[in-house]
């Protein structure tokens, strides 16, 4: 049955299923009747990215490697690209043939799809934007460079016991990844530790060495990264620290073989895991480690690249502009210096023209407990030629912040790259925004409150460094991939082109007022809705009623994000029904997904809640299946590829003034969900683009949040004067979902009846307004789906490819370089 074809890279249907039969023979040792899952999956994969080398390598040599082109660099601690498969194949613009393919052989593809064991190397949002921007610049044929680290676990798996949230370890490379080439020759070495000196060069200048006390190798893997339907194939290169010797000879000779291993494991630690906290730090050393690690890697690959293809230095910044995702990549600037003054012997101040030339800063938080500040002391003893550069810093940079504010040494104080008021810290968010040329927030709101608030001083000396860049979502992945019903949909009503341009689903809003199409569109809606429900019942054994009103609640699991005030709703309307159980209500289905960090302990405390609630109701029969609770375990972006398009209401119900932007609340919309939410982050321009009557607004506005506060909120009120919340919140306390243990969800109720940091109280109320307001829609079902339409033509704005062309006409200034293949 096997046929040799040379063509390796050919997208006919021959050529991909000779390849693909090749791959399962030659390289997996089966015969297709007796491959595994896994074993076609491979062979699929390799199929699909022997179309990728080519193109990857022209892309990387003819015009990333170009002299004179220009190259975006992204620095991130975290890439969220999920599935790799799908989503190759649609970029590819192969999906038919692809399908066809595998029918022909008796395969379905979508059981070949859920075969891929995903890379989770994110936490969430800022992961995802980074993959989302990516595959931007690919489909805009502009030549980038993301560069990371090959984490050996990525994100933990998250499964329930007793409702309480477990985690293990995500061995996502246990059956190897198909999408990287390991490149052992571009290697670099890293140093830590150790000591700085002062010696005189040849021409008896001073110079700085460093005398590291321990140095280890970081060997990079590079994710092939293609753009929809163009021949750029650009690079994600991530970092795996290695033993720069895998034995010490020394501690070998004099018979220490076990701690000549001992370094080599901890060396090669640092890129073993990724941490699980988003919002919030936690100062390890590992952590600083792994951030100095890639970032390093990275810095000495673009100098080494840009070097051997004849650059000269000091053009550093024209070749290269390097953006930064959040802070946590910000060591980047005193390690550009310390490359270009110590190694590259430029001198300081042209060095530091340099290094503001070519950083761009994201700031993807508005949460005070997430801007990173290390200890002076653990900075200096683990890099310690950085810590004296970040002083240098700092002089000449207060001595320009004295200029603009003579005799304010409060401002000073606040501006300053080092924290005194108590242990010394360094700030990382100061040094981001001294040291690059741009200051962007990611959506309007909170690139307003970080010019009013959180980098106000900043914000009053260099004010043409900040803009902002309002967030957007990949629709290849977002919409084209994983909602191909409403993709064939979109194709037959408006014709194709909208992939690329999605402004383009404007056209889709006469239909609107189509009653065939609005036929349409519920069938298609439903259909998704069955395809959800029956994963839900074969992964948990939970009957859920496709005709009931699917309300989702997806993303990490965090007080901000109110999780628990969904949960008081949910409870306040089971005590309705069951108060009042001859009335009618609107059939709701509750699905929740999200993962706590490990040591937040109020956040498993909201989870335990949400599994307890859910077992109680779910099993009271006396509610005719009114309502449904589900929380789907281990929620990743392949879970998430189901449950976006089979949302009818999206849950964004943050505090204001919390949320940065959100992505999720755009995945949902374009997907035809209508949302509740509040005036936060990117709801607020979700609301502006999709119109009022299409979007349910609650709650109160960011700076009500900040002046009932300043007032003196007292949550206890809301408690005592709404009947249905105190008895939700009485219902808990009284053990009606823990009867084994009464007190359980104690933390979390006191904690919002006498502190009630985000706000759920005040909301509350407010929130079941507009949740019935949700119902009322809900029962017109002809009107809901014209809202769904309307959502859905109205999102062209937060494609990722807007996003992108505007980074790269206000930061970036790079062109587009078109790949031929050819050449
Ligand atoms: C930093 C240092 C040490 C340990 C962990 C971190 C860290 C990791 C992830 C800090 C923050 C992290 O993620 C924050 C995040 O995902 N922010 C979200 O970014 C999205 C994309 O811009 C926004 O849409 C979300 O509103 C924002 O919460």
């Amino acid at each position: 049955f096997l046929k040799q074809h040379d063509d390796r890279i050919g997208l006919t249907l021959e050529a991909i299923k000779d390849g693909f039969l090749d791959y399962l023979f030659f390289n997996r040792g089966t015969y297709p009747d007796q491959a595994t899952d896994q074993d076609i999956y491979q062979a699929l994969a390799m199929t699909i990215r022997d179309r990728l080398v080519q193109r990857w390598l022209h892309t990387y040599k003819k015009a990333t490697m170009e002299k004179d082109t220009r190259v975006v660099i992204y620095l991130s601690a975290e890439y969220l690209m999920g599935p790799q498969l799908g989503h190759n194949i649609v970029n590819l613009g192969v999906r038919e043939v692809v399908e066809k393919a595998m029918n022909d052989l008796g395969i379905d593809l979508q059981s070949v799809l859920d075969a891929e064991v995903e890379p989770g190397l994110a936490n969430g949002g800022l992961g995802n934007v980074a993959a989302s921007y990516l595959d931007g610049l690919s489909s805009l044929e502009v030549p980038a460079i993301g560069y990371g680290i090959r984490y050996e676990f990525g994100l933990f798996r998250q499964s329930f016991s007793n409702g309480w949230q477990i985690e293990e370890t995500d061995k996502w490379l246990q059956f190897g990844f198909p999408w990287e080439i390991q490149q052992f020759d571009r290697a670099v070495e890293i140093k830590f530790g150790g000591s700085t000196q002062r010696v005189k060069d040849e021409s008896g200048n001073e110079k700085v060495n460093w005398i590291p006390s321990e140095e280890i190798k970081g060997i990079p893997y590079d994710v092939f990264v293609p753009g929809y339907k163009v021949n750029t194939v650009n690079t994600l290169r991530l970092w795996k620290a290695e033993a720069i010797d895998s034995f010490n000879f020394q501690s070998f000779n004099v018979g220490d073989y076990y701690g000549a291993v001992d370094k080599k494991v901890s060396s090669e630690n640092i890129t073993k895991v990724l941490y699980p906290n988003d919002e919030s730090i936690e100062g390890k050393i590992l952590r600083l480690k792994q951030q100095y690690f890639f970032v390093s890697c990275a810095l000495q690959d673009c100098v080494n690249f840009f070097l051997e293809s004849g650059g000269n230095i000091l053009d550093f910044h024209e070749k290269f502009v390097v953006q930064l995702n959040d802070t946590h990549p910000t060591i980047a600037i005193p390690e550009l210096m310390r490359i270009l003054v110590d190694e590259q012997g430029v001198a300081w101040d042209e060095a530091w023209h340099i290094t503001q030339k070519t950083f761009g800063y994201t700031q993807h938080t508005l949460l005070p407990e997430a801007l990173e500040k290390w200890p002076v002391g653990l900075l200096g003893q683990i890099l310690p030629r950085h810590m004296e550069i970040i002083y240098d810093i700092n002089y000449k940079f207060l001595n320009l912040a004295r200029e603009h504010f003579p005799n304010h040494q409060e401002i000073i104080r606040t501006l300053s790259l080092i924290d005194e008021t108590g242990e010394k810290y360094v700030r990382m968010a100061n040094l981001a925004c001294a040291g690059s040329f741009s200051i962007n927030g990611v959506a309007n709101l909170q690139t307003e409150l970080l010019k009013s608030y959180t980098l106000k001083d900043f914000y009053s000396i260099f004010p043409e460094k900040f803009n902002n860049k309002t967030n957007g979502i990949a629709p290849r992945r977002w919409l084209m991939l994983i909602n191909n019903r409403l993709t064939q949909l979109l194709d037959d009503t408006i014709g194709t082109g909208w992939e690329k341009d999605l402004d383009q689903l404007k056209s889709l809003e006469p239909f609107a007022e189509n009653q065939d199409f609005v036929n349409k569109w519920k069938a298609v809606k439903k259909e998704i809705k069955n395809d959800l429900a029956q994963r839900i019942f074969e992964q948990q054994r939970v009957k859920v009623d496709p005709n009931s009103m699917f309300d989702i609640l997806v993303k990490r699991i965090h007080e901000y994000k109110r999780q628990h005030l969904k949960v008081l709703h949910i409870i306040s309307l089971y005590r309705k029904i069951k108060d009042n159980p001859n009335e009618s209500y609107v059939p709701r289905t509750f699905i929740f997904g999200g993962k706590a960090a490990p040591g937040y302990r109020m956040a498993k405390l909201i989870i335990k809640l949400i599994n307890s609630v859910a077992e109680v109701i779910n099993n009271d029969s006396s509610i005719n299946d009114l309502i449904k609770v589900v929380f789907i375990p281990n929620y990743n972006v392949r879970n998430s590829q189901w449950i976006y398009p089979a949302a009818d209401l999206s849950e964004q119900i943050s505090t204001a003034g919390k949320e940065a932007s959100g992505t999720g609340n755009m995945k949902f919309s374009v997907n035809g969900a209508l949302t509740v939410g509040t005036y936060d982050g990117a709801n607020i321009e979700i609301r502006e683009e999709v119109g009022s009557d299409n979007f349910f607004l609650f709650g109160l506005k960011a700076d009500e949040v900040k002046s009932l506060k300043e007032s003196g909120y007292n949550p206890y009120t809301y408690y005592q004067e709404n009947e249905s919340l105190r008895k939700a919140i009485d219902m808990i306390n009284h053990g009606y979902f823990s009867p084994n243990e009464r007190d359980l969800f104690r933390p979390l109720t006191d904690h919002l009846l006498y502190y009630d940091e985000y706000m759920v109280m005040a909301d509350f109320t407010d929130y079941v307004r507009a949740q019935e307001e949700a119902e009322q829609l809900w029962s017109q079902s002809d009107a809901w789906a014209k809202a769904s339409i309307l959502n859905t033509a109205r999102m062209g704005k937060f494609s990722s490819d807007r996003t992108v062309r505007e980074y790269l006409r206000d930061i970036w200034k790079a062109d587009a370089v078109e790949i031929n293949i050819k050449d």
